[in-house]
Parts: structure tokens; sequence; C-alpha cells
């Protein structure tokens, strides 16, 4: 089924909130807002409250505008003493004890209430007065004359829309007419529904259904949030439309700035790890720092800016762990060339007191034996260990190019045409 407030709400959870200004975004968290509004406003069913004096048939009508027997109907009176509400699409909240009754065939998205007579319980008929989206005043031959129909009749003025039946109506046609005449002039209204004694109350159900249209405070409401959230939306579309422009930049930004080279830098493979690794960190940051600053110029700075905010600082711990691997790696080769001459245990003892560089620490005494096999291999280890670092650091600033395009492509892949068409499906034609 076409649900037009959950499309909206979708197509609007979707909008890039980088390509929008402060201004723009506030604006889309309204339409949000307003899309939430409007779920519930359209869940909750409009109410039908049917009001009258004891006996004159409102327990009747409700069973037939829901098409089932679920008030009771007697002759007895009052018959009815609590609120009753019928329907399918669940009870609305009324400040007072009442009754739900599941009445599966009763029209959609509405709810029908019976109430006690207005003589009998005024407070009652009150409080599911409140709610109604509809009131019906029932009145019969016998019962519409008096006071005490007229004052129900003036305290349901406050109701969105009110209308009257004249139930039970029976005579000849021309006592038909009168009676009529009489009702509408009574209350002073050109139309009133009519119910026969022994006619069927399919226009009268035609009647209320059409009068419920429309007429609802929840309709008016309704109408309102769609109209303010579809505008909402439509203004958020073509802020993103106006963006692509700025987007389409910053691609290219990310294209010509590529992968700046950290090959030709010098990395330095210091006297310990961790000045060397300080160093290759603070290389690398400052390698993604420089990387980010040229996008963000060569992009136009606004989309740019708030994409690095999303993007946020560069995450260095995987970095950091490649080159733990990397540097026990090392470590492991030269203990091996140690161990070619020297026993095992000193050479150990010696990897522990020395700098992790072994060989290049002229403060530690280091046997010459030891030092010139370290020495003959330094060379070799350090180029070695220079182009390591080197692809690291590649790697860190080829990922960090990687998030800019996913942010950027994820950006682009919003289509502001379904956001259009989503808010015009929203307002209505
Ligand atoms: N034939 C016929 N009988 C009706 C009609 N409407 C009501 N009645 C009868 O009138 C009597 C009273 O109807 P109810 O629907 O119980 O009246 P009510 O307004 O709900 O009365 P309370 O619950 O006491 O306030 C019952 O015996 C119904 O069968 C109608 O349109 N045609
Ligand atoms: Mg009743």
């Amino acid at each position: 089924m076409v649900d037009p407030v959950a499309d909206f709400r979708d197509a609007l959870d979707r909008v890039p909130r980088e390509l929008l200004d402060p201004d723009d975004a506030r604006i889309l968290t309204d339409a949000m807002t307003s899309a939430d509004v409007l779920e519930k406003l359209v869940s909750v069913p409009r109410s039908i409250v049917l009001a009258g004096c004891t006996g004159v048939g409102k327990s009747h009508l409700v069973n037939e505008l829901v098409g089932t027997s679920a008030t009771a109907v007697g002759v007895l009176r009052p018959t009815t003493r609590l609120i009753v509400m019928a329907g399918s699409a669940g009870p609305v909240p009324i400040a007072h004890e009442c009754d739900y009754v599941v009445a599966p065939g009763a029209p959609d998205g509405l709810v029908f209430v019976d109430t006690p007579g207005w003589e009998i319980d005024p407070e009652a008929v009150d409080a599911a007065l409140a709610t109604a989206d509809l009131g019906i005043l029932v009145v019969s031959p016998t019962r519409y004359g008096d006071a005490t129909t007229s004052q129900l009749w003036d305290s349901m003025a406050t109701v969105t829309k009110r209308i009257i039946v004249l139930n039970r109506l029976r005579g000849t046609d021309t006592e038909r007419s009168e009676m009529i005449a009489f009702v509408k002039q009574r209350f002073a209204m050109t139309e009133i529904s009519v119910v026969d004694e022994h006619g069927d109350g399919d226009s009268f159900v035609r009647t209320v259904l059409d009068g419920v249209s429309g007429a609802g405070h929840l309709d008016d409401k309704t109408a309102i949030a769609r109209r303010s959230a579809a505008n909402a939306g439509r203004h958020v579309a073509s802020a993103v439309t106006a963006a692509a422009t700025d987007l389409g930049r910053l691609d290219q930004a990310i294209e010509t700035v590529g992968v700046p080279s950290i090959r030709g830098q010098r990395l330095a493979v210091l006297e310990s790890w961790l000045a060397t690794e300080q160093e290759i960190m603070a290389n690398i940051q400052d390698s993604m720092d420089t990387l980010d600053e040229e996008i963000v110029d060569a992009g136009g700075r606004v989309i740019a800016e708030r994409i690095l905010d999303e993007l946020g600082s560069w995450d260095l711990s995987a970095t950091e762990r490649d080159l733990a691997l990397w540097r026990d790696e090392a470590a492991e080769r030269f203990r091996r060339d140690a161990t070619f001459v020297w026993r095992r245990s000193f050479t150990e003892k010696l990897l522990d007191q020395t700098s992790w560089k072994v060989g290049v620490n002229t403060t530690v005494q280091i046997p010459r034996r030891v030092a010139r096999v370290l020495k003959a291999n330094l060379d070799e280890t350090v180029s070695d260990v220079h182009s390591q670092l080197v692809d690291l650091a590649d790697a860190a600033v080829a990922e960090r190019i990687a998030g800019w395009k996913s942010s950027v492509a994820r950006a682009g892949s919003f289509k502001p045409g379904e956001l259009l068409a989503a808010s015009n499906a929203l307002s209505g034609p």
C-alpha cells in the first residue's frame, strides 16, 4: 500500500546533511518532526459521537453505522450507562470511563461513540464530545422540542462539525414533512438527516460518512502538517540540487589531489624505537592533514569542510599496529644476525639494553665483534625499513582518500527528485 507519509519520511532520512547549510539542516529537522507528527495524526481514528436524550435511538444508530450489534439497544430506560466506542481502527482517548468494542466491518479510520442519555450523564457526554470530529445530535419525533435537547445542541457548538438526525420518523407523508419542518425550525437548520422508523439506515450512514470526511479537527491539523512538511521537503530538495555543483567540484578535487607521494619524503629511522615511531606517526598525520587541506581548498571549502567533519580525524591505530609488527620483524632480523657470532643469551640482553636499532647507538658499549656484524647489515636494513615505512604511510593516505571518495559518492547518490516527488505526493493535488 502506498503510504505517502512513510515515503516522505524515508526520503528525508536519506538526505545527506553535509550538503545542507545550517538553516537548511534545521528545515530538514523540522520536516522530519512534521512527518513524525503526521504519522501519529493519521493513525488516530476520527471520532463520531452520537448524543441525545435517552431512548431516541443512539445505540440503534451506532449499530447501523458499524454494521453489527456493538452496543446494547433496549426498551428499559436508560439502556446505555457507559460510553461505548465501536470501530475497526482502535479507540480514541476519551477522558471518561468507557468501553471499546471491535467492529471489524466498520468503516476505516473511524470510531463511533455511543453515549448515555444527556439528561442521565452529561459529564460522560461532554467528555465524549470533547474528542469528536463529528457530533451527531439524535432526536426523535417525541423528543426534539424540550429544553434538555436544546441545551445539548448548544453544548455541541464547540465540536468541529455537528449535524442533527431525526430518528424513528413515522406517519403519513404530510405528517413526516411537518415533523421535519418542526425540527429544522427548532434548531434553525436548513438540512437535517432523517431515519425512518421502518426504513433502512443507508442514507443516514452515507450522510455521516460524507459529513465526517474533511470535517474533523484532525483533518485540519493533518492538512496543515502535510502542507508545511511538503514545503519543507521541497525546500530541502532544492537545496540539495543547488549543492550538486559543489559536490561535483569536490569530486574533481579528490581526483586531482590524488595520493600525494610520501615516497619522496625522508622517513627517518631514529636511534630509539619510540622516537622512530613518533616521527613516523607525526609524518603520516602531517600527510593526512595536508591532503585534507588540499582537498578542502580545491573542492570549494563549504561542503568539503562538512564532509571532513563527518570523516573526523584520521584513525592511526591501524598504522600503529602495522608499525609494531614491522618493528618486531626488524628486531628479529638483528637478533638473527647477532646470534651468528655470539651466545644467544648475551645477544638477548644486549638487545634489551641497547636501542632497537642496535649497533648505531654509541652510548651503549657493544662488543666489537657484534657491532661489526650488525653494522654490515645495517645499511641494507635501514633502506629496507625505509621502503616499508613508505608503504605504510602510502596505504594510510590511500585509505583516507577512499574515505573522501565514499563520502562524496554517498552524498552524490541521493536523488533530490525523489524527495521532491515524495513532497508533492504528501501535499496532494
Ligand atoms: N424501528 C425502529 N426502532 C428504533 C429505531 N431507533 C431506535 N429504535 C428502538 O428504540 C428503542 C431505543 O433505542 P436505543 O438505541 O436503545 O436508544 P438510546 O438512545 O440508545 O437509549 P439510551 O441508551 O437509553 O440512551 C429500542 O427499542 C430500539 O429498538 C429505528 O430507527 N427504528
Ligand atoms: Mg443507548
